[in-house]
Formats: structure tokens, C-alpha cells, sequence
């Protein structure tokens, strides 16, 4: 049972002492996050694990996240994610090897204009890699504007992967209307879209999407505000429910938006959802919901950590074994590094 479990957990990090750090990120379950020294997003929680000098950083996320933080972190700790299961469908959605492969398409799609690619952090390390030896770079979601007019002094047209609605929402923040989604696969540009559309785009839009945030729609928002809440969403949402919504914003910018509200005050939050059941559980003076209910936005990659395997793997480094590790090739991390340098100097 749980007692039983987390008397376990707590069992191993207690032999593993400052050799091993927890990180949870803010979509995990309350039994995972319990057991975390950091709670946050994917960025956030790296920087943590590198400040620290654990020599063990156990990240309950998704492949993505412990490979960025295997990037971000020293060469002398190592990563260990709880399952090898838990992989990003959205990251899975631009592998390298696809971009690399319809990259000449593109750029001779537009008119052999100077094209730099700009991969969210949700990505795997070799796209962000490819990025890197491209001349562009990586953003979070709350850069991504930035990151753009990185680029436009640097190139002509933004290609952004993997998230459309993340690309079209930062595009339309910036006012930029030539706005193209393209999937190299259906002939060239998306369904409805005309190819001599590319000549003229400024932004490419990569057809990839966070199978989560996806599926709110505008009429969750509207339910929700005709129930007196104000609504905030996370920009992987589709461009009409950010436009809907009270206020758009990163995890963090969510987690900021409960912490300073006022007592009383009735939030929908838009993401995953237990990140909205955490904050219903650390604020109870807010009157906290996630949005379209309890039931449907939960995101199947993050839920394979299971508690038990949290367990198993600090059991495991207890006894001095180093189960599921995560770690990217060198060449490939200096790459992924030069991407996310560029990023740090916006
Ligand atoms: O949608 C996600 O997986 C997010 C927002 C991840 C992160 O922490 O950057
Ligand atoms: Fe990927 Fe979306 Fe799950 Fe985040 S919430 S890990 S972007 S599928």
C-alpha cells in the first residue's frame, strides 16, 4: 500500500543521502511529488539538478526531460528516469531523421530562402542537435517569442517544431500572418493549404502537437467562464482557446497566477491535469478547477511513472545497481548544448 511504499522510498533516499536528487515534474501524481526535492517544469528542473551536486538525478518525467537534463547537468552525474516507457508523443511526432530528411524540400520549397529552425524544448536531443548545426536554437514556452526574433535577424523564415499550436500562438503574439503548417509527408504543405503558400511564409509550422492540450476546446473555456471562473491556459493549447481564455501562460506562469491570487478568487487552469490538482491542494484558499473537469487531460506518457517503479529505482542505486539510465552522445550534447547556450543569451 502507499504507507508501506513511501516508507520504502523513504528507506532508500535516506542510504543514497545527498548522492541522489528527485526531481518531479509538475505533471507527475501526489504520490510521486511527494517524494521530490524540486517540483516544476522540465527547464526549471534541470537548472536544479545542476546546481546541485547529487551524484544521482532521478527525474520523474518523460525521456525528453532527462535527456535535457543530462545535457544541462555535469559530466559526473547521471540520469535516471523510473520508466524507459515514458515518452513524449509530442517529441515523438519530429524525430531528426524526419526533419533532416525533408529539410532540402523546405528550404527549396520557399525559394531557397535562409531557413532556421527553432525546436521547443520538448524534444528530443538529436533534433535539437539538428537545430543546432542549422544555425538555430532552442526555446521554451516562455521564450519562444524571443527566440523567433532570434532568428529573423539571423535567417528569413522560422521553421518551428513540433508544436503547432505553440508556433501559431507565438506567431500570431508577434503579428506575423504568413503562417504555414507543413507536413512533408502529405505532398508538401497541410491539407487546405495551398504549396505556393511556402514561398511566401515567414513561419513554418512542423505538424507535431501535445495530444493533451489539444483536446481543449473554446467551449470548455466558455463553460467555465459562465461558471464565474477566470480561465488560464499553457500555449500548447490551439490558438482559439488561448484566444479565449483569461490568461496564457508556461506551468510556471500558472503555478505564479494561483500563488498570487486572492482568496476566493475561482481559477479553470488549462494544462494537464494534475498540475490543477496540485494547486487546488497547496492553495485551498483559491478556488482552483481544472478545466473540462477531472477526468479527461491526463497525459498517458507522464502516468507511466508509476510510484512503484520511483521505488524500484531508489532501491536499486541504494544497492548500488544504475537502472534506466539516460544519457545522450557526445557529439550530440555539444551540439544540443551550443542550441541551448544560443537560448540562454536571448
Ligand atoms: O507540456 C509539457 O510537457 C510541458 C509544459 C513540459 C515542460 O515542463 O516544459
Ligand atoms: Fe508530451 Fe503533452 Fe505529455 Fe507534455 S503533456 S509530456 S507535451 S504529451
Amino acid at each position: 500500500d502507499e504507507e508501506e511504499r513511501s516508507r520504502r522510498i523513504e528507506a532508500a533516499r535516506e542510504a543514497l543521502g545527498d548522492d541522489v536528487i528527485v526531481l518531479g515534474h509538475n505533471y507527475q501524481r501526489r504520490e510521486i511529488v511527494e517524494h521530490a526535492d524540486f517540483i516544476g517544469d522540465s527547464y526549471e528542473l534541470s537548472k536544479r539538478a545542476a546546481e546541485s551536486d547529487a551524484e544521482y538525478v532521478v527525474f520523474a518525467g518523460v525521456t525528453f526531460m532527462a535527456e535535457s537534463a543530462d545535457i544541462i547537468t555535469d559530466d559526473d552525474q547521471t540520469v535516471i528516469l523510473p520508466s524507459m516507457e515514458a515518452s513524449c508523443p509530442m517529441a515523438g511526432m519530429a524525430e531528426a531523421v524526419q526533419v533532416d530528411s525533408a529539410w532540402e524540400d523546405l528550404v527549396a520549397g520557399t525559394g531557397g530562402k535562409d531557413v532556421i529552425p527553432v525546436t521547443y524544448m520538448n524534444s528530443y536531443a538529436d533534433l535539437k542537435a539538428f537545430c543546432a548545426s542549422h544555425g538555430g536554437l532552442i526555446c521554451t514556452s516562455s521564450n519562444a517569442a524571443d527566440a523567433f526574433e532570434w532568428a529573423f535577424e539571423r535567417g528569413d523564415v522560422v521553421l518551428f517544431l513540433p508544436d503547432k499550436h505553440l508556433g501559431r500562438n507565438t506567431a500570431n503574439d508577434l503579428g506575423i500572418d504568413e503562417v504555414v503548417e507543413w507536413d512533408p509527408w502529405a505532398g508538401g504543405v497541410a491539407e487546405g493549404e495551398d504549396t505556393s503558400e511556402l514561398e511566401d511564409a515567414e513561419v513554418v509550422l512542423w505538424d507535431g502537437y501535445c495530444q493533451v492540450h489539444e483536446r481543449f476546446r473554446v467551449s470548455h473555456v466558455e463553460e467555465a467562464q459562465e461558471d464565474g471562473a477566470q480561465v488560464v491556459v499553457h500555449p500548447e493549447c490551439r490558438p482559439e482557446v488561448v484566444a479565449a481564455a483569461d490568461e496564457v501562460g508556461s506551468t510556471s506562469h500558472i503555478c505564479d497566477v494561483i500563488e498570487n491570487a486572492e482568496p476566493g478568487e475561482h481559477w479553470a487552469i488549462g494544462t494537464e491535469v494534475h498540475l490543477a490538482r496540485h494547486l487546488a491542494r497547496w492553495h485551498p484558499e483559491v478556488n482552483v478547477d481544472p478545466l473540462c473537469g477531472d477526468a479527461c487531460m491526463d497525459c498517458n506518457a507522464m502516468r507511466q511513472i508509476d510510484p512503484n517503479y520511483l521505488t524500484w529505482v531508489l532501491e536499486e542505486l541504494a544497492d548500488g545497481r544504475e537502472p534506466n539510465i539516460v544519457s545522450v552522445a557526445p557529439e550530440e550534447k555539444e551540439l544540443a548544448e551550443v542550441a541551448l547556450e544560443r537560448m540562454l543569451e536571448l
